[in-house]
């Protein structure tokens, strides 16, 4: 069901040709989404409605939701997802909140400093996937950090569901009214994102766009670029393990399941040193597959090319490997797991021993499970408030101050051959530089 790499010996050189992963040809997908995109720019909220009846199949009279709808999906939302969602919400917002940076100034020389200063973007955009994916904790995952940011307008779009009159999946309506979002669209694809960058007129633009999608949501995103600002294109769910002679095949085997169940493309890769873990592993995973709801898309998921078992023969190039991965997603199974995760550097988020599983962090953990994906994660970070805040450097000098730059300034700009910089300063100071 799953392939095995053998890496004991010498790791090979160039390691993320050899590592099992997932190709997303995000590219190919630009051609079909920029018609999309441009429709929706030059005809607004009709071309939302038509492409909405064409890919979705249902006709909306409206991609607004309005707001009995969301009272209505909150009153009958299950009462126990509902207490499942709001400890969701509360831990998320524990986290969040503490990532809150505090404005820093510095100051560089007497009379003159440097205060970086936290401003959130002005209104965000939030893409929440339907079809078979319908993720009400993505809203949480989106929403929290936003608000905890500071964001003062907020507006979530997600798939419009035949099955339910046109509406996105009342999960997700519900998830919104618990987290106090009143702005919500029934749009989805790349309709959705291109609705919100250039607005129409129902909604208005927004400056960012987040959140997860399919493969015409990531590359709307990418043909967008600039004109909004977007956290990631985010690809198809990753899991990897590092894991020793120490760790239990079972715990091994359900959670490579776990994600593998999201998609047919899923990854589950299991890093190991134990060739007993890897039987075990393997041993483990029919039965447990054929228990399980999802078998078929699962199975396919564990026996693509984007997943697999890798032998090494010590941790520390367990680590360069799955260094070389850069999961979304890494957990450690290992004697002194806390040891060996504190050694790597390219994950999403690094679960740390046998009672950090994967799932704990995509509800409930207080993590964020918007996290990079493709290998992503040796540049970017998960979605974090830090997501929707920018750094405004606030330049504040005295006369004294600028005196004391001016002659070093004038000597660069001449370096560069732009004199009139340094002009620009000795204006102030009768055309002299000061001594
Ligand atoms: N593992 C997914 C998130 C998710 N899991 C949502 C369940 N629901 C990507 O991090
Ligand atoms: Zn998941």
């Amino acid at each position: 069901m799953i392939s095995r790499i053998d890496m004991r010996g010498s790791l090979p050189e160039d390691l993320r040709d050899v590592l099992p992963r997932a190709e997303l040809d995000v590219e190919a997908a630009l051609e079909k989404v920029r018609p999309i995109c441009d429709d929706v720019r030059h005809r607004g909220a009709a071309a939302v409605r038509e492409l909405t009846a064409r890919f979705d199949g249902v006709e909306i009279a409206s991609a607004r939701v309005p707001a009995e709808a969301l009272d209505r999906a909150l009153a009958e939302l299950d009462p126990r997802v509902r207490a499942a969602l709001e400890e969701s919400i509360r831990r998320a917002r524990l986290v969040h909140r503490d990532q809150r940076r505090a404005d820093v100034t510095t100051q560089v020389v007497p009379g003159g400093t440097v205060t970086e200063r936290w401003v959130p973007v002005d209104r965000v955009g939030l893409y929440v996937p339907g079809g078979r994916a319908v993720y009400p904790s993505s809203v949480v995952m989106n929403v929290v950090p936003a608000q905890e940011a500071g964001v003062g307008s907020l507006a979530v779009a997600s798939p419009a569901q035949k099955a339910f009159g046109g509406l996105p999946h009342p999960t997700i309506l519900a998830a919104c009214a618990l987290l106090g979002v009143d702005e919500v669209y029934s749009v989805g694809g790349a309709q959705a994102v291109a609705m919100f960058a250039y607005g129409t007129e129902e909604c208005a633009p927004v400056t960012m766009v987040t959140g997860p999608g399919n493969i015409y949501v990531a590359a709307a995103k990418r043909l967008l670029k600039g004109l909004i600002g977007i956290d990631s294109e985010a690809g198809p769910t990753e899991i990897a393990i590092l894991a020793d002679e120490t760790a239990d095949p079972v715990h091994v085997a359900a959670d490579l399941i776990s994600q593998a169940e999201h998609d047919t493309i899923a990854a589950a890769v299991l890093v190991t040193t134990s060739p007993e873990l890897a039987d075990a592993v393997e041993k483990e995973l029919p039965s447990q597959v054929s228990a399980t709801k999802h078998s078929e898309r699962i199975t396919e998921a564990l026996s693509g090319k984007q997943s697999g078992i890798v032998l090494v023969s010590s941790i520390d190039d367990g680590l360069k490997v799955v260094d070389a991965y850069a999961a979304e997603h890494l957990e450690i199974h290992t004697a002194d797991a806390a040891a060996v995760a504190a050694r790597v550097r390219n994950a999403g988020a690094i679960f740390v021993g046998t009672y950090a599983p994967v799932s704990l962090g995509d509800y409930l953990a207080g993590s964020n499970h918007v996290l990079p994906t493709g290998g992503c994660a040796c540049h970017s970070s998960g979605l974090s408030v830090q997501s929707f805040l920018r750094g405004i450097h606030v330049v504040d000098y005295s006369r004294e101050a600028l005196a004391g730059a001016a002659a070093h300034v004038s000597v660069l700009a001449d370096a560069e051959d732009l004199p009139a910089h340094g002009a620009a300063i000795r204006a102030r100071f009768d055309w002299r530089v000061p001594e």
